[in-house]
């Protein structure tokens, strides 16, 4: 870290001391009485020419290392789902269409920068109007954006809007990290409200225990002020506390009370709150998303704070987390992590991943270890401080696996809204069938 900055402050350095020196040069050959700098001689400007040229050349050069380094194995892999295909194919034919075009032009831009460099004896052409011309790089362009963007669409409608809708598993991002919730067997998501919120309910999720929760928890807090608030008065009837204290223990006092009217007023049906809020009672939080290869899934993203984006780069899907709206996507996952694995250019980018994590591990002292590949869903829009650790593991393994999963750790993970146990993964099993 330290050594970059040094080397980012000498280059900086170098080339203010270049600029300079350079003004200093030019005064001096002011001074001397020499030629100003727009007369150049004829091997300057050929000198200038040439090395355009040699920029060019230099730039195409790196461009195309650019991609055959990392365009072919960028860590993207094949598309892992039933609609990553399109995408891919989308992102190719932009490529084929921009690359061509870069090369052209800016073979051109050089070309000719190279060709007609200024010589005194050569007098340039006017040429002030073509009709032709100018239809040609009009007509040209706009029949390829219209291409790309009607292409672009096309896609866009068969991957959002004629996609099987799925199994409905909730998204909801919070800075920084990430909950995920199942709809269970009803495959419904129970009602959440942001009044719901609290320390043990992150979701909001309604149901006729966690409203009551939410009340014994307003309740005991209201409790706890009010006694803070008694024990602290004198005979007169004054505070004993400093005044700043008093005014916010009595705002949030306000605050809670309000909420509690909120909740009883908006949210809490009192008799039919049972079959209201049912569709909760099944839902279960998870720390890691299962999903079973060949299934279709119907994504639905919530945020508590920021706009976030919930990313799953090997399925091709992203969209964004918006605060106080829900977005979805549709996805079904077609290879599982195990067959990903086996991938050889999976194999061999994560050959290349150990080689420079166990390089780490052996500097700081740690003992080596061999990681593997995991699906993943990141966070792609910086949302503050913690934004890189919004990272969820995606496991997508096959139905038998899946039910083993939730017999196994989902349920010693899982935290139910209704209070009760539900026999999730044996339903589970017998609806997907
Ligand atoms: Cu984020």
């Amino acid at each position: 870290m330290e050594i970059k900055f040094i080397i980012i402050i000498t280059v900086a350095l170098f080339f203010i001391a270049l600029v300079q020196l350079m003004k200093i040069y030019d005064l001096a050959a002011k001074v001397r009485g020499e030629k100003s700098q727009e007369k150049l001689s004829r091997s300057e400007n050929l000198l200038m020419a040439n090395l355009m040229l040699v920029f060019m050349v230099a730039f195409f050069g790196f461009i195309i290392w650019l991609i055959s380094k990392y365009g072919s194995n960028s860590g993207l892999y094949q598309a892992a789902s039933a609609h990553g295909k399109d995408i891919d194919e989308l992102l190719m034919i932009n490529w084929y269409i921009i690359l061509p075009v870069f090369f052209i032009t800016n073979a051109l831009l050089f070309g000719f920068s190279w060709k007609y460099y200024y010589r005194e004896e050569r007098k340039a052409l006017y040429y002030p109007h073509n009709n032709k011309l100018e239809a040609v790089w009009t007509i040209v362009p706009a029949i390829a954006l219209a291409f790309i963007v009607i292409y672009g669409l096309m896609t866009w409608n068969k991957i959002m809007y004629n996609q099987e809708k799925g199994e409905v598993v909730e998204v909801y991002a919070y800075q920084f990290g990430w909950i995920v919730r199942y709809s269970g067997v009803d495959n419904t998501l129970g009602k959440a409200d942001y009044k719901m919120v609290s320390s043990s309910n992150p979701l909001g999720v309604i149901t006729s225990k966690t409203i009551q929760d939410t009340y014994v928890e307003i309740d005991q807090r209201v409790n706890d002020i009010d006694s803070i608030l008694s024990s602290n008065i004198n005979a007169d009837g004054e505070y004993l506390l400093p005044e700043k204290k008093v005014d916010k223990l009595q705002e949030e006092f306000d605050r809670l009370k309000r909420r509690k009217y909120r909740i009883e007023a908006s949210i809490d049906r009192k008799d039919n709150n049972s079959t209201a809020y049912e569709s909760s009672n099944d839902d279960i939080v998870v720390q890691e998303i299962h999903l079973v290869k060949d299934q279709p899934y119907t994504f639905k993203f919530r945020s508590k704070d920021v706009i976030h984006c919930p990313w799953f780069p090997h399925f091709r899907a992203q969209i964004n987390a918006v605060p106080g709206m829900e977005t979805s996507f549709a996805l079904t996952p077609t290879i599982t992590t195990k067959e990903m694995r086996s991938d050889p250019d999976v194999q061999q980018h994560w050959e290349n991943i150990n080689v420079i994590h166990n390089e780490r591990k052996r500097r700081i002292g740690e003992p080596e270890e061999r990681v593997l590949f995991d699906y993943v869903l990141m966070c792609n829009k910086i949302c503050g401080a913690g934004h890189s650790n919004m990272q969820l593991k995606v496991i997508v393994e096959t139905q038998q696996e899946f039910n083993q999963w939730i017999e196994n750790n989902g349920d010693k993970k899982r935290l139910t809204f209704s209070g009760q146990e539900v026999n999730w993964s044996k339903t589970k099993s017998q609806a997907s069938l």
